[in-house]
């Protein structure tokens, strides 16, 4: 059916952005079969880290060391007191739990915590997955899956119970990052390795890579790299990248995905919030995607700063897809000024966003929040062209909303999407 008029446009806008059902492309969400790794519960939401560097703000007096003492339980206690009770949440992160809590039906005059628990405790995680899923409109989540955490090889090991929901992404950040300690981690699974990287380690660096390849089956391999990421260059992760990491995932027909931009530990004593942001240098993403355009890369930067160069950096290179607002830029502010530059020089051709998510119930909050932007950015979108005389069709809008929702990943990735299958 043709689309009339502007107010007929942005409510069919609206609806089906919120309807859509979307692919996750990046989280850090687990089936259930990796037992303790699915994180969800009220307690794991106010444990998120983005959460504890935001309560520590405002704990100048408290020791970190004293924090991590504390038992989970304890963490949340304070963490809601100090963010919840003594302050009005409406930072990013703390507005997502109120928006996780409404959406589950809880009463928010009480603020009663015990409360939620008790709900948390009544049902089975695999009751919460479904539920979540649904009233998140996420059909489909790509975890990080990484073969150097002895306890998800563990899971892998003992034979994953597959759900088509949960598709795998090998995560390498310690073979690139942290050579120095994870080549002897290598040789503990039984790879013929050396520190020093001879012909040899190279061989059995792309053997375990497609070992890992062959028991997850990836929808592409994946690292996030420091602000400083250099390319091309003479080190340890210049040469695994080019020997090992480009012709394997080449071979495999998967892509790369570069998170790039993060400085790790600028503040250790936060643990996993202590981590940053940094500028990075545009031209080693250039230099890498243009020098193998058999490839396929995933780019996603973490700076503010590297969106607009990035974007038309995808423009030049088609072997180049660009997703998310990652972490720090998930915030709706941000949000709405990437993914409305990126619409302008990229069309469809982009993946608009990832959740990230930690904990599963935070799908209900990221994707919310998210979906209200991308709509008011369509609506902005459309409502332009409807101004220059164009009339849209409805199947056009759905096919364009579908794209931009993982259709444009899929279509990337040469792939079925499993959820239509
Ligand atoms: O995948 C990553 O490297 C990052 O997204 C995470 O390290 C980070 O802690 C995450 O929670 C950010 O949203
Ligand atoms: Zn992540």
């Amino acid at each position: 059916m043709t689309i009339r008029t502007k107010e007929q446009l942005n409510d069919f806008v609206k609806e089906t952005v919120a309807h859509c059902p979307v692919t996750d492309i990046h989280t850090h969400l687990f089936a259930e079969s990796f037992g303790d790794l699915l994180l969800w519960g009220i307690d794991e939401l106010l444990t998120y880290h983005y959460l504890i560097a935001e309560t520590m703000r405002f704990r100048p007096d408290l020791p970190y060391e004293q924090f991590w003492s504390m038992t989970k339980q304890e963490q949340a206690d304070l963490i809601w007191q100090t963010l919840f009770i003594e302050h009005s949440p409406y930072s990013e992160a703390c507005r997502g739990v109120v928006t996780v809590l409404n959406r589950l039906g809880f009463d928010l005059s009480k603020r009663d915590l015990n409360e939620y628990r008790a709900y948390f405790r009544s049902v089975t995680a695999e009751e919460h997955i479904n539920r979540i899923m649904e009233l998140a409109k996420v059909k489909t989540v790509v975890m990080t899956n990484d073969p150097f955490d002895d306890y998800e090889r563990a899971q892998w090991d003992r034979g994953i119970r597959q759900d088509s929901r949960f598709q795998a992404a090998l995560r390498i950040d310690p073979l690139l990052n942290l050579w120095d300690t994870s080549w002897s981690k290598l040789k503990d699974q039984g790879y013929n390795v050396t520190e020093d990287l001879n012909e040899q380690t190279l061989a059995e660096i792309r053997r375990f890579l497609k070992d890992w390849i062959k028991r997850m089956d990836p929808l592409y391999m994946a690292v996030s790299l420091p602000s400083d990421f250099a390319y091309p260059e003479a080190s340890v992760r210049g040469t695994i990248i080019d020997e090992c990491i480009i012709p394997v995932t080449r071979e495999a027909g998967i892509p790369f995905a570069m998170m790039i931009g993060v400085k790790r530990k600028v503040n250790p004593a936060l643990r996993d919030a202590g981590d940053s942001v940094g500028k990075s240098d545009i031209g080693a993403v250039e230099r890498i995607v243009s020098r193998y355009p058999d490839n396929k890369f995933l780019v996603t930067m973490l700076s503010r700063e590297n969106q607009h160069e990035l974007a038309v950096t995808a423009r030049k290179n088609r072997n180049l897809l660009v997703f998310g607002c990652w972490w720090f830029l998930n915030n709706p502010s941000l949000i709405e000024e990437i993914t409305r530059m990126r619409l302008e020089l990229l069309g469809g051709s982009v993946i608009p966003q990832h959740s990230d998510c930690r904990i599963l119930d935070q799908l209900l909050y990221k994707w919310d929040h998210s979906r209200t932007i991308i709509a008011k950015v369509l609506c902005d979108k459309y409502g332009d062209l409807f101004d220059a005389g164009w009339r849209l069709e409805e199947d056009e809008i759905r096919r364009d909303v579908e794209d931009l929702s993982g259709g444009t990943f899929w279509k990337f990735l040469g792939r079925p999407d499993p959820a239509l299958s």
